[in-house]
């Protein structure tokens, strides 16, 4: 008997990598500013909301902001990402992530569950726009991750519980949000270092021991 119904994938740092779109953004937002913003504290952002990592990137700082301010300062970095994002092809999705999905979609349905309010535009700059069968992200959401909002919202796309459902995640805040949903997770990248997950995998391809 097949342990999984379904499978809700994360997109950045799982499916596609825009880790280093989202790093020169806030860099160029935070020299402005005057802030000792670098790729480590970066790290802390992977799967955290846009306004809560401009917060955390004001923090390095003294200044107290309105939230005009901060919606401005927001909206700017997201102009450069969306910009940086332009560059993406289906060449950023992997041999070892395509032939995972593909794989995994004659014998599952499959989800996405993305804090990005940009998960739909990055889907069609890598050519997935049309390939899984609920996507949910920053839009549709009140809370981001590490709240179970967006896992549990795609639980509820596919019609699964959470406990049939499988969450690959490469931030600890995705893979606190999957605890708190009631989901079992893998974690992949940073997160396959986190014991709260419940498997730990190297590539994508490894679900396939798993499923
Ligand atoms: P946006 P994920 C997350 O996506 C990113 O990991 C995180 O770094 C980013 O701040 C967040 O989306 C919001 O992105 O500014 O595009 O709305 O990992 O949940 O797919
Ligand atoms: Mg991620």
């Amino acid at each position: 008997m097949r342990k999984y119904d379904a499978v809700i994938f994360d997109l950045d740092g799982v499916i596609c990598s825009t880790d280093e779109y989202h790093y020169l953004a806030w860099k160029e937002l935070a020299d402005s500013l005057a802030l000792p913003f670098d790729r480590q504290y970066n790290n802390k952002l992977r799967g955290v909301s846009r306004l809560e990592s401009l917060n955390l990137i004001l923090a390095l700082g003294e200044r107290q902001y309105s939230d005009e301010e901060k919606q401005a300062m927001a909206q700017k970095k997201n102009d450069t990402y969306r910009r940086l994002l332009e560059k993406m092809s289906p060449a950023d999705v992997s041999d070892d992530v395509l032939s995972t999905l593909n794989e995994l979609k004659r014998k599952y349905p499959l989800a996405i569950g993305s804090s990005s309010r940009n998960t739909k535009f990055i889907l069609s700059r890598i050519g997935l726009a049309d390939f899984f069968d609920a996507v949910i992200d920053g839009n549709d959401i009140s809370a981001s991750k590490p709240d179970p909002e967006v896992f549990l919202k795609a639980a509820d796309a596919l019609s699964q519980r959470p406990s049939s459902c499988l969450v690959v995640e490469d931030a600890a805040a995705g893979i606190e949000a999957a605890v708190r949903g009631g989901f079992d997770s893998a974690g992949i990248g940073d997160a396959s270092r986190l014991e709260s997950a419940t498997y730990h995998i190297g590539r994508l391809s490894d679900l396939l021991d798993i499923l």
